[in-house]
């Protein structure tokens, strides 16, 4: 099983983050985003949003993070990470259009100001940013994990642009509980790391 990757993705990284945590097997295809590849002929047939990351299961080709968890989860590591019942599917599902939303417009967006000089509004941003870490840190000092009190893939998708504010200069210290959840979530086993992290 392929993966278009980019190392310094959040989006990227919760796939692999995942995919080491469920001991499936990846092959990571690194893509020249620098150069433009994801924009290129080839990538573009793949994911016409020329966008990463990109699964390719053995011809099965599939774009966007979340649901890529999704799928990775449900084919290969079952009810540990995604639930079969449609309530508890539901619970972790509204974390996951949380991440492709509110944590992609507030703390991603404000890494990508700073980190890739992305022409976006910082303020916006930052604004965006403390609105969804008040709610998730509140959301955490009553709760271990963001869903049905396991880790499930609503953790991994969350927890990159969280983990990574810092690299759109925001601080997590008033945020007590967040930080003690990627600290929990930094102590699974096989749990891997990135750049900036
Ligand atoms: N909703 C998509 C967003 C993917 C995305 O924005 N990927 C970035 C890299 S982190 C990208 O490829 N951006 C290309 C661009 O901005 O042109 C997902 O979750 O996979």
């Amino acid at each position: 099983m392929k993966l278009y990757d980019l190392e310094l993705s959040g989006n990227c990284y919760k796939v692999r983050l995942f995919a080491a945590l469920a001991n499936i097997d990846l092959e990571l295809i690194a893509v020249d985003f620098l150069a433009g590849e994801h924009k290129s002929t080839e990538l573009l047939k793949l994911n016409p949003f020329g966008e990463l990351p990109i699964l390719d299961d053995h011809g099965f080709i599939l774009r966007d993070s979340q649901a890529i968890l999704i799928y990775l989860a449900n084919k290969y590591a079952g009810e540990a990470w995604w639930p079969s019942s449609p309530q508890q599917q539901a619970e972790v599902s509204q974390w996951l259009f949380v991440t492709a939303n509110e944590i992609q417009h507030g703390p991603c967006a404000a890494r990508l100001i700073d980190l890739f000089q992305y022409p976006l509004d910082k303020q916006v941003a930052l604004i965006k940013a403390e609105r969804i870490l008040t709610i998730l840190n509140t959301h955490l000092s009553e709760h271990t994990w963001l869903a049905i009190n396991r880790p499930t893939i609503a953790d991994i998708a969350v927890y990159p642009y969280v983990a990574l504010a810092h690299e759109g200069s925001i601080d997590l210290s008033p945020y007590v509980h967040i930080q003690a959840w990627l600290k929990r979530i930094q102590a699974l086993p096989n749990y891997v790391s990135m750049p900036g992290l």
